[in-house]
C-alpha cells in the first residue's frame, strides 16, 4: 500500500526530497507539497506529481490522508512541526537541526516519551552514506585498533542565502557533532571553537575551526568553511591506534586532458549525498511500515544542538566549554 507522505518546505532540501521520493523511493504517494511561498509549493508539487500544494503545515499534518510527514522548512520550525507530527502521533523525518534552542528539543522529546512511541527521526543522512557506513564498520570490527582521533572537514562554495550569524555551528556543524558522535559511540564532554584571527567575523559563513573531546576522551575537530569557493568538500579520517578509515567521495570519473588529470567537486551537498539520501529516506519509510524507529532519534538531535549550543558559546568567550546532557529517558 501507498505511503501518503505530506512534504513541508519546498525549497532546496524540500524539492530535493520531492524529487527523491516521487522517483527513487517506491510506495510512496506525496499527497502534499506546503510551502510559505504558494507559487513554489505548486511548482514542486506539479514537477512531482503531488496530490495538493498549500501553504497550511498545520492542516497538512492534521489531514487524515496524510500517513507521515516530511519537514524541510526552515531551521526554526523544524521543532514545533515536529511536536505537532508527535502529537497527531504521525511518523516524521526532520531535516536537521531539530532546533537551534535545546529546549526546544527536549520539549520535543518530552512529547515523544508522553506518547510512549519514537516517531520522530532527524535526518542526519551521513549515517546512511556508504563512506561513512564503512568507516564505522571498519572502528566496530577492530580494524584500526581503538579510535583516537576524527579530522573532519565541512567546506561549502558559499553560505546558503538564508545563513545568519553562527549558522556555521548551529546548521552545517551538527552534521559532523552527529556523525563523529555516531561512528566513535561517544557523546562530547567538551567544546572550543576558534575563528581564523584575520577573518571577518561578521561575513556571513566564516570559517570556524573546533576541538572536541568525547567523554571517552578521544578528540575530533572539525572545519566548517561556507566560502571555500572551489567546491563542495566534506572530508573525513578516523585515527585509531593501528591504522585510520579515510572518508572517500564518490567520484565517478576522471578527465585526462593537457597534462592534467581532473575530477570535479559538486557544488553542494546534493551529489555528494545522493545515495545517502535515498538510501535514508528509503529506510524511513520501510520504519513506518514495520514500526522500527531508524536512524538518528530526537535525541540524537538534542544532543548535537547542546553541543552547537556550546560551541557559539566557546567562540564567543574564547574558552572551551565543558557539555553536560539531560537525563536520557529509556525511550531512546
Ligand atoms: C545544509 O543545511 C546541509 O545540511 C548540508 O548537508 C551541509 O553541507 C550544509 O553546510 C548545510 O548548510
Amino acid at each position: 500500500m501507498s505511503i501518503r507522505i505530506g512534504l513541508i518546505g519546498a525549497g532546496l532540501m524540500g524539492a530535493d526530497h520531492a524529487r527523491i521520493l516521487a522517483t527513487e523511493v517506491p510506495g510512496v504517494t506525496l499527497q502534499y507539497i506546503c510551502d510559505a511561498d504558494a507559487a513554489r509549493s505548486r511548482s514542486v508539487a506539479d514537477a512531482y506529481g503531488a496530490v495538493h500544494a498549500t501553504s497550511d503545515p498545520l492542516a497538512v499534518i492534521a489531514d487524515k490522508w496524510v500517513d507521515a510527514v516530511l519537514i524541510a522548512s526552515p531551521d526554526q520550525t523544524h521543532a514545533p512541526l515536529t511536536k505537532a507530527c508527535i502529537e497527531a502521533g504521525k511518523p516524521v523525518l526532520c531535516e536537521k537541526p531539530l532546533s537551534q534552542d535545546s529546549r526546544e528539543c527536549l520539549e520535543v522529546i518530552a512529547a515523544e516519551v508522553k506518547g510512549g512511541k519514537r516517531l520522530a527521526q532527524i535526518a542526519f543522512m551521513r549515517r546512511f552514506d556508504p563512506a561513512y557506513v564503512e568507516m564505522k564498520a571498519a572502528l566496530d570490527k577492530g580494524l584500526i585498533g581503538p579510535a583516537l582521533m576524527f579530522h573532519c572537514f565541512h567546506r561549502n562554495v558559499s553560505a546558503p542565502a538564508n545563513f545568519t550569524g553562527q549558522m556555521a555551528i548551529s546548521n552545517s556543524a551538527p552534521h559532523e557533532f552527529d556523525i563523529a558522535r555516531f561512528v566513535l559511540g561517544a557523546d562530547y564532554a567538551e567544546i572550543s571553537v576558534f575563528r581564523p584571527e584575520f577573518v571577518d567575523a561578521n561575513k556571513v559563513g566564516a570559517p570556524v575551526f573546533m576541538v572536541l573531546k568525547t567523554v571517552a576522551g578521544q578528540l575530533v575537530n572539525v572545519e566548517i568553511n561556507n566560502n571555500a569557493a572551489y567546491g563542495y568538500d566534506v572530508r573525513g579520517e578516523l585515527v585509531g591506534e593501528k591504522g585510520s578509515v579515510f572518508l572517500r567521495s564518490p567520484i565517478q570519473s576522471e578527465i585526462h586532458v593537457h597534462l592534467q588529470a581532473i575530477t570535479a567537486y559538486p557544488e553542494d551537498w546534493r551529489p555528494r549525498f545522493a545515495e545517502a539520501y535515498r538510501l535514508q529516506n528509503s529506510a524511513w519509510l520501510k520504519s513506518i511500515e514495520t514500526g522500527k524507529p531508524v536512524g538518528a532519534s530526537a535525541w540524537d538531535g538534542y544532543a548535537a544542538t547542546l553541543v552547537a549550543e556550546a560551541g557559539a558559546e566557546s567562540l564567543a568567550k574564547g574558552a572551551s566549554v565543558k557539555l553536560s546532557l539531560a537525563a536520557k529517558p529509556a525511550l531512546y
